[in-house]
């Protein structure tokens, strides 16, 4: 098993990143889970981790934490080294191909602007934004060491919990809201804004406008916590700090001043000498070993445009798919179909949905605007969950164009019951995911009960020219995909996948569609209060 050295620079990082700490400075902090030495083929490791967002992390963490020399295999780069212009990421309006996982031209959530397409041409790299395309949606996933917190917004808010106790009723709430909910944004390093300096800072007049206006209309809005450092925002405001969401930074990565996981969970984990990164490695077949116990992974190496340059098969005597609710739905209906996990339960492939998701924008008055310096960090949403004839909780997107355009967007979760299955095609060797078109409409009619309701009170309307020509709702692509692999049904109630002793699931896949807020709180507390339990009976 590959171990790596660690500088004391690194293991301190890792320690106080953990610790919610963040005052150290982001270059010590991007050097903690930068990778070792890459798994080569025949080795053996205790166990393996497939995906490094937030099953993945918290996964290692606790396993290297335990003892346990643990290999994290994850098919993005690790985003560590700067480009010529001396940046990891590029920026959202400079989109370069870092932006982009494996295509020519970007493919953005926003793709329209008065009627005529916004996409750019760029040189195919392995990017940091995955658009996973299937029949009636698009999936967007983060690619790199960190998985989906390297591109999020970073919103860090904990389901309702009458609404966790709905989706996850078999789940003890008790000790999710006292203790994994609080662990869980302990490790991401959760903090909250100075409200004061919220109040006047020109970098959120799209927020405070926003939320009047809602206000206005009748509903409550709520200020959400992010994993972005607030002090480090004040900064950029001030001109003491390089700017990053200040500086149009955020779907394509930020440069500074977000905890994301290479910097928290990740870092801490690297920092107990016991974990061993395979970036650029995408797990292909995991199957029984057929000499003794445990599994057989094999991975393909690529390179930075995305060809392959080595296969290798490695065994562990545990794997943890941490793949995200597409990646780990895919690999195992894929390894069901072809007959190397062939007793996996029907279950698998079932229940995934999009978490409501829509997006919308609408068109405020001159006498309104909503400044022309926006921070990508959204701080505030819409709570209208308790209407009964369509929950939505509405996050107050930025729209960072460098210019007034007044503008309002939002990132509306509403409660769709819609429900969709992965197959695998015997046509293509490829997965299908039978999501409708239609599927998304009770999304639209409860995000249409709130902003129908703000454009009467405010006299405004819809934009209809950023999703396509003449096209009001972003409905066909999903921020937070969920389920594939439900929890207590595909796998046992801690994500063991039990016709398969030692193979685990633990990323969105486990939440059946739906969370009611943005969801790498509830991943990440589930990941824990899960591998916990492993840990205590499957490692004696
Ligand atoms: P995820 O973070 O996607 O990690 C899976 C990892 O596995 C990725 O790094 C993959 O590259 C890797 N992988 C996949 N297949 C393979 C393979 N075969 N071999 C090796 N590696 C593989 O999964 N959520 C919030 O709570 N708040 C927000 O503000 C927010 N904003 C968002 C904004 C955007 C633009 C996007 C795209 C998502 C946002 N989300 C937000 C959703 C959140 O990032 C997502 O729910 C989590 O990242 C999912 O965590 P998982 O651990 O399931």
């Amino acid at each position: 098993m590959p171990e790596r050295s660690l500088s004391r620079r690194q293991f301190l990082s890792g320690t106080a990143a953990l610790a919610g700490t963040l005052t150290a400075s982001s270059l010590f902090l991007k050097a903690a889970a930068a990778p070792a030495r890459a798994l080569e083929s025949g080795d053996r490791v205790p166990a393996l981790v497939v995906g490094s967002g937030y099953g993945g992390a918290v996964t290692a963490l606790r396993l290297t934490q335990a003892g346990i020399p643990t290999a994290l295999v994850e098919m993005g780069r690790s985003w560590t080294t700067p480009g010529s212009d001396g940046n990891v990421f590029c920026t959202m309006l400079a989109p370069d191909g870092r932006s982009t996982w494996l295509r020519t031209r970007t493919d953005q959530p926003v793709s329209y602007f008065l009627g005529a397409p916004y996409n750019r041409s760029i040189t195919r790299y392995t990017g940091v934004l995955d658009c996973e395309h299937f029949a009636a949606t698009r999936v967007y996933q983060g690619r790199g060491v960190g998985g989906g917190s390297l591109v999020n917004g970073g919103m860090a808010v904990v389901p309702r919990r009458p609404y966790f106790e709905e989706i996850l009723p078999q789940v003890d709430a008790d000790a999710m809201y006292g203790v994994y909910f609080p662990r869980a944004n302990a490790g991401l390093g959760t903090n909250t804004m100075d409200q004061a300096w919220y109040e006047s800072a020109s970098c959120y007049r799209y927020a405070r406008v926003g939320a009047q206006q809602a206000q206005d209309a009748g509903f409550r809005t709520v200020s959400v916590p992010n994993v972005y450092s607030f002090p480090h925002l004040r900064d950029e405001l001030a001109g003491t700090a390089p700017r990053s969401a200040l500086a149009g930074e955020v779907i394509y990565g930020n440069n500074h001043g977000k905890q994301s996981l290479d910097k928290t969970y990740l870092a801490a984990a690297a920092a107990t000498g016991r974990l061993s990164i395979s970036p650029l490695h995408q797990v292909t077949a995991v199957q029984p070993a057929v000499i003794g116990s445990g599994y057989t992974v094999e991975m393909s190496q690529l390179d930075t445009a995305g060809n392959v340059i080595a296969r290798k098969t490695v065994t562990a005597d545990k794997v943890f798919l941490a793949a995200g609710s597409v990646g780990t739905s895919k690999l195992l209906v894929t390894m069901r179909a072809t007959g190397r996990l062939p007793d996996l339960s029907a279950a698998v492939g079932q229940e995934w949905g999009n978490n409501g998701n829509v997006m919308v924008g609408r068109a405020n008055h001159l006498w309104s605007p909503t400044g022309s310096l926006q921070s990508c960090i959204p701080v505030q949403g819409i709570d209208n969950w308790d209407d009964p004839g369509g929950p939505c909780f509405a996050e107050i997107s930025p729209f960072p164009a460098g210019t007034e355009l007044w503008i309002s967007l939002y990132l509306a979760i509403t409660k769709n019951p819609n429900r969709a299955a992965f197959t695998y095609n015997t046509g293509t060797g490829g997965v299908d995911l039978s999501w409708q078109p239609s599927f998304t409409a009770p999304s639209i009619a409860a995000a249409e009960r709130v902003f129908d309701r703000i454009n009467a009170a405010e006299g405004t309307v819809y934009r209809s020219d950023l999703f396509g020509v003449h096209k009001t709702w972003g409905d066909d692509f999903v921020y937070h995909p969920l389920g594939g692999c439900v929890l207590g049904k595909a796998t046992d109630p801690y994500g063991r996948l039990p016709e398969y002793p030692g193979l685990y699931v633990t990323d969105g896949s486990l939440i059946p569609g739906s969370t009611g807020v943005n969801p790498f709180v509830t991943i990440t507390a589930l990941a824990e209060r899960n591998i916990e339990n492993v840990l205590a009976n499957d490692f004696a």
